[in-house]
């Protein structure tokens, strides 16, 4: 039997703080919610997860690194550092795993420096407007991505 392929979600800055402010841009669940909400539908999918969270543009550097040749995919909410990094484009650029790019809120109704994003560059998609279901839609993209690559 194969090993499970392991997702990696990574969070940016600010977005520890949800649930206790602007409920009307990103819902009323907290990021522990969030957490919650991936692991089990990432389990329904033969898939396991890291679930992580920074305020520091470095330590999402270095997890992007981390995931070259051990995740089998990466969904990242890089918040605002989304429309500032490319750092962080970068390391998505070297890791070489397919990444999948989630926002709660619709960036492209919201002020016009949320409408571009560098991730998007290196990112296999985007899903933004969605709230919390944007991780369970991008999980069910990376599921199906995985299984197209690993079929002979
Ligand atoms: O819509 C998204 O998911 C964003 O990535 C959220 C970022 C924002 O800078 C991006 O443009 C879009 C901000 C996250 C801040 O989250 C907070 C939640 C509650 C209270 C304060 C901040």
């Amino acid at each position: 039997m194969s090993a499970t392929p392991i997702i990696s979600i990574l969070n940016g800055p600010n977005l520890n703080m949800l649930g206790t402010r602007q409920p009307e841009l990103y819902g009323r669940e907290s990021l522990a919610d969030i957490e919650a909400l991936c692991r089990g539908h990432a389990a329904a999918l033969g898939l396991g997860v890291e679930f992580r969270q920074s305020n520091h543009e470095g330590d999402l550097v270095t997890w992007i690194q981390d995931c070259r040749g051990r995740a089998a995919g990466i969904v990242i909410n890089a918040g605002a550092y989304t429309h500032t990094s490319v750092a962080i484009l970068d390391a998505l650029l070297a890791a070489e795993v397919p990444a999948v790019e989630v926002h709660l809120s619709n960036i492209h109704q919201r002020d016009s420096f949320r409408h571009h994003s560098y991730v998007a560059k290196a990112a296999r998609g985007m899903i933004c407007g969605f709230g919390s279901h944007g991780y369970v839609l991008a999980l069910d993209a990376l599921a199906r991505l995985i299984k197209g690559s690993s079929q002979t």
